[in-house]
């Protein structure tokens, strides 16, 4: 008897995976690998079901001989481990990042005779429309909110890159890549301040009134799934700042980060250049207090932001400041730097580390970019925030254009270099 192997990513069974299993029966022993939760979030969506539910479901189909986990995207460690003789897959995996999982278990297959079937893909408007289901159920607040949380659990390191509209949002949201033999993915998205501010042409400086950074909130909510962290800035007065939280949570962001400073606020990366003031941890620590009090569900974030060693306060002023935050209740700290070296993030890390184990790290390497994602996770650190490359990636393409059309006196010269007509206007999925 021939072994057939198929492996499950789904919340919801539908006719396509019916006749995946249908075909796969022909070929003999039926062995289904149900995705762990982790390799999922790396190259599809994230889980609406547990992935105790995920089993369940295709038990309950009572197609399948054998069910087994599946840990990676990747089919190394479940091939050798039941050598299949065929594995079968809707042939939607012969194109886009998906390719690259069919080429992974195609070689294998063929190292000792195993072949890959590919079924003709089933995409109607059944399917459709529970595909469309799962997304609007993962962007519901109630869902959405509590994503982060559950990712800081799940990833060695959380990654988030800027958003200030609804196209960096699809972004963030639709950019897969294969690379180093599997895919990868941007986990949440950062409403940065600066870019926020700056997609508006206006500075940094809280000027940009919290209406009009909901308004943003929104849009990028309206097209996107994932988990939204909102720079709030200094959080304003606290009487403000009890609104603000609310509102957010009830909205569906997952945190926000607020700064220890007061006064007119400044963007950090002007370190001392500008005057810029930091708060008393009395006060700072009111302020978290007081936003803690007001939410009302466990899944909110409110997550301190030591400017200790932008203002050159020192090392042991910033690991003071953040105990007395995570004592006040604050849900994560951010440390930040605007250094190129990241040795004093990386110290930092390390001692908050040697007496707080649980309390998430979050960091944005602006300056100090050369550190990877796997070294600041060594250090402790749960996400990692890519807080302006959006904004600064668009701002000289389309200064470029701008240019090139002035000095040529036509398009031709820039269009060359552009996204085709057809592409944008099919960018955007229609309901
Ligand atoms: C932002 O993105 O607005 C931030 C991060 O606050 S930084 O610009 O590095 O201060
Ligand atoms: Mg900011």
């Amino acid at each position: 008897m021939k072994t057939v192997y198929t492996c499950f990513c789904t919340d919801v069974i539908h006719e396509g995976h019916i006749n995946i299993l249908t075909e796969a029966r022909k070929y003999g022993k039926v062995v289904v690998g149900i995705l762990s939760d982790s390799a999922m979030i790396r190259f599809n969506r994230f889980p609406t079901i547990d992935f105790d539910k995920r089993i369940s479901i295709v038990r309950d189909l009572d197609i399948a001989d054998e069910i087994v986990i599946q840990d990676d995207i990747m089919y190394d460690k479940i091939i050798e481990k039941i050598r299949p003789d065929y594995v079968i897959h809707g042939d939607n995996w012969k194109t886009g990042p998906m390719k690259a999982i069919r080429d992974n278990a195609e070689k294998l297959l063929s190292s000792y005779g195993g072949e890959v079937i590919d079924v003709p893909y089933t995409y109607n408007e059944n399917v459709k429309r529970i595909d469309l289901r799962i997304k609007e159920k993962l962007a519901m607040p109630e869902y959405r909110r509590k994503r982060l949380k559950q990712l800081i659990r799940m990833c060695p390191i959380v990654k988030t890159i800027e958003v200030h509209s609804g196209l960096t949002g699809l972004i963030a949201e639709k950019t897969i890549v294969e690379n180093d033999g599997g895919l990868d993915q941007f986990d949440a998205m950062w409403i940065s301040s600066l870019c926020d501010s700056t997609a508006k042409g206006k500075p940094d400086i809280e000027l940009v009134d919290m209406t009009s950074r909901f308004r943003t909130i929104d849009d990028v909510m309206e097209v996107t799934t994932k988990p939204i962290i909102f720079d709030g800035d200094t959080g304003g007065l606290i009487e403000h700042f009890v609104y603000t939280v609310r509102t957010l949570e009830r909205m569906g962001v997952s945190a926000i980060i607020i700064e220890d400073k007061t006064g007119l606020k400044k963007n950090s990366l002007f370190g001392n250049e500008v005057v810029q003031t930091q708060d008393s941890i009395e006060h700072f620590c009111e302020k978290i207090r007081a936003g803690k009090k007001i939410q009302l569900t466990d899944d909110f974030m409110i997550i301190a932001r030591i400017e200790s060693l932008i203002l050159e306060q020192g090392m042991g002023d910033a690991l003071n400041r953040a105990f007395a935050y995570v004592q006040a209740g604050a849900d994560g700290i951010m440390i930040h730097s605007r250094r190129k070296d990241p040795a004093e993030i990386l110290e930092f890390c390390d001692k908050f580390r040697e007496k707080d184990k649980e309390t998430p790290i979050v960091v944005v390497p602006t300056s100090f970019n050369e550190i990877t994602e796997a070294e600041l996770a060594e250090h402790g650190v749960n996400v990692v925030i890519y807080a302006n490359h959006l904004t600064r990636s668009a701002f000289p393409a389309m200064e470029q254009t701008a240019r090139d059309i002035l000095r040529y006196h036509r398009a031709k010269e820039a269009d060359d270099r552009l996204m085709p007509i057809k592409d944008i206007i099919t960018l955007i999925d229609e309901l």
